[in-house]
């Protein structure tokens, strides 16, 4: 439901311009609730629309209703390219720094004459946000954190949000006449976690006619450039998609070549030239110059002596080497999960009843489904208060008593508090199937101290599970300061899982970690942290990251029947 999201961030920035311009309050709220309704919508939008859905639904009346109906028709939206363009560029750029808001944003442009990112990081230098009202030393250096990390992720995007993108578009792709085979390539067929751009490889015998059919897709700002070869396009959410045409005959060499990574690619040529052979966009050669045909990517690594490499290892990680000594994992997959161990329901943060978030995971195939809301520190996240506690437990034995197909387990995420140990006493920790312990408060402490804090965490033989080890938030803040190789350590000692949050907007561990998890022999948990039926789903993300990380089913708890997965969850019990 790519245009779902796509018109839900269209008004989202609507309503951030508006802010800009310091717009009527009710109007900005309203672009804002059209748009988180949009994002939680089951429904097509065109379906929405047509079924006069729409016009029951409250906030869809005459002004977002009418444009609604304009995106679906033209794939854009008049008002907020006005909008747009009324507002002076900058301001837009600036609430882009983590930390900034429109208010203030606002005030730098006007009193500072801000007009750039880079004037605003020189102003934090010198000192000058320090004495303007509202703000201050403390500002200064967060709006400084928040400039060095726009600068390191700029121009990013998450791969949840690129990733279905460019599937749509791949399949708008496949359906124009003369199309023999479309697929994506680059950073997201390798699942990275952010990405650039969206990269598509599409096969056709006469290319040239594609290009005008192309420029005619749906939800595009604007062409960038077309040409025999390739067309590049800006989207209306702002990100770009480069598609290249090729012959069919092409298709596996160019396909290779368009994934990547370029860390790879070097090693491969390395590799080719060691046995004679020359690879490069264009194909593979004998040392004489002549072209060898390539029908698909297993064919290519065959020729190269190579077992099949799958695309997500493809990062110069020593995959080759691997790949030559016959050790490449066999990788986990989506499939292998046959439960799942961290949500949250509304008894604490979350959206979906226990039993609707039940009922989902038996849907989906799975075995068994860990609650876990938060524990009782966690005052911001409605954290469970021990009466409730006991009232949720009650929920939970009966649903297991009147489904013996399905098993509903009793967790808990628990706050680590700041020196270590956990939000309940041990004898309440006792009292649950498993428990997650994780890091959401006191974010600053020194490395140090931080890792001691997770390192005493850890030893406690009632935490089952690390939580998102780092805390990051990708393309919105970096993780707290933490030695992980310690932390890993610790768990690798104390036999303590380490989640994989499969959070998009958190995937942490992080990929190039699971590697090292794995090294050190670790038994992880790909988690969805959902908060709602739907980010079950977000498993898929989670299995990406594993399968980027070089882990095997072996390798997840979650993959192993319900009764198996119960005992190593209390593996550290007496
Ligand atoms: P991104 O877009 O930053 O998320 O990451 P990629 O890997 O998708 O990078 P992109 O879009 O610049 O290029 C797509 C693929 O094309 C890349 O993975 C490998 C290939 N490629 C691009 N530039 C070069 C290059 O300079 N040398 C080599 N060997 N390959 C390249
Ligand atoms: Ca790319
Ligand atoms: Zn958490």
């Amino acid at each position: 439901m790519a245009d779902n999201h796509e018109l839900a961030r269209l008004f989202e920035e609507i309503a951030t311009l508006l802010e800009l311009k310091g717009d009527n309050p009710f109007k900005i709220r309203a672009y804002q609730s059209a748009a988180r309704f949009l994002e939680e919508l089951d429904e097509e939008l065109p379906a929405f629309v047509a079924s006069g859905a729409m016009e029951k639904t409250k906030g869809f009346g005459q002004a977002i209703g009418q444009k609604v109906r304009e995106y679906l028709d033209t794939g854009r939206l008049s008002f907020y390219e006005d909008l747009k363009a009324s507002v002076p560029a900058v301001l837009f750029e600036l609430v882009s720094i983590p930390g900034l808001g429109p208010k203030k944003a606002l005030q730098l442009h006007e009193k500072l004459h801000i007009t750039s990112v880079g004037e605003l990081e020189y102003a934090c230098r010198e000192n000058r946000l320090i004495g303007l009202p509202g703000f201050g030393a403390k500002t200064q250096a967060k709006l400084l954190q928040g400039i060095e990390y726009l600068k390191k992720h700029q121009g990013r995007f998450l791969l949840s949000e690129a990733w279905p993108l460019a599937e749509k578009i791949a399949d708008f792709l496949r359906r124009l006449p003369g199309v023999d085979r479309v697929e994506v390539a680059g950073s997201i067929r390798r699942r990275m976690e952010t990405v650039k751009d969206i990269d598509i490889v599409l096969a056709s015998d006469q290319p040239a006619a594609l290009q005008q059919l192309i420029a005619g897709m749906p939800g595009i700002q604007q062409v960038l450039s077309q040409g025999p070869a390739k067309v590049s396009l800006k989207l209306v959410t702002g990100i770009n998609v480069d598609i290249r045409l090729v012959r069919p005959e092409e298709m596996a060499t160019a396909l290779h070549h368009l994934t990547g990574s370029k860390d790879h690619h070097i090693a491969l040529r390395g590799w080719a030239k060691e046995r004679g052979l020359k690879i490069n966009e264009y194909g593979l050669e004998a040392a004489a110059e002549q072209r060898l045909a390539v029908q698909d990517e297993p064919r290519l690594y065959q020729a190269l002596g190579l077992p099949f490499i799958p695309p997500e290892l493809r990062e110069g990680m020593g995959e080759i080497q691997a790949a030559a000594a016959g050790r490449l994992p066999e990788l986990v997959k989506e499939s292998d999960v046959r439960g799942v161990l961290h949500v949250h329901t509304t008894y604490s943060d979350g959206s979906s009843s226990l039993a609707e978030l039940a009922a989902a995971a038996q849907r989906r195939g799975w075995q068994y489904l860990g609650i876990t809301d938060h524990s009782r520190t966690a005052v911001y996240a409605r954290g469970l208060q021990l009466e409730t506690v006991l009232e949720q437990r009650r929920e939970i034995e009966r649903l297991n008593e009147a489904n013996p197909q399905f098993r509903v387990l009793a967790g808990i995420e628990s706050d680590i508090l700041a020196d270590g140990s956990l939000d309940y006493p041990d004898a309440v920790l006792a009292e649950f199937d498993f428990v997650i312990a994780s890091v959401h408060s006191f974010f600053r402490l020194s490395e140090a101290d931080m890792t001691q804090r997770i390192v005493t965490a850890l030893s406690n033989r009632y935490v089952s599970i690390l939580g998102h080890p780092t805390g990051r938030i990708l393309l919105a803040r970096e993780g707290y300061a933490v030695n992980l190789d310690a932390v890993l350590e610790a768990a690798a000692a104390t036999g303590t899982i380490v989640e994989i949050n499969a959070s998009p907007y958190r995937l942490d561990l992080d990929w190039r970690w699971c590697f090292k998890a794995r090294e050190k022999g670790l038994l992880l948990a790909v988690n969805p942290d959902a908060h709602a039926v739907d980010e079950l789903d977000s498993v898929r993300f989670g299995i990406a990251t594993a399968r980027k990380g070089w882990l095997s089913a072996g390798d997840i708890v979650n993959t192993r029947p319900a009764r198996e997965a119960w005992a190593l969850l209390r593996r550290k019990r007496p």
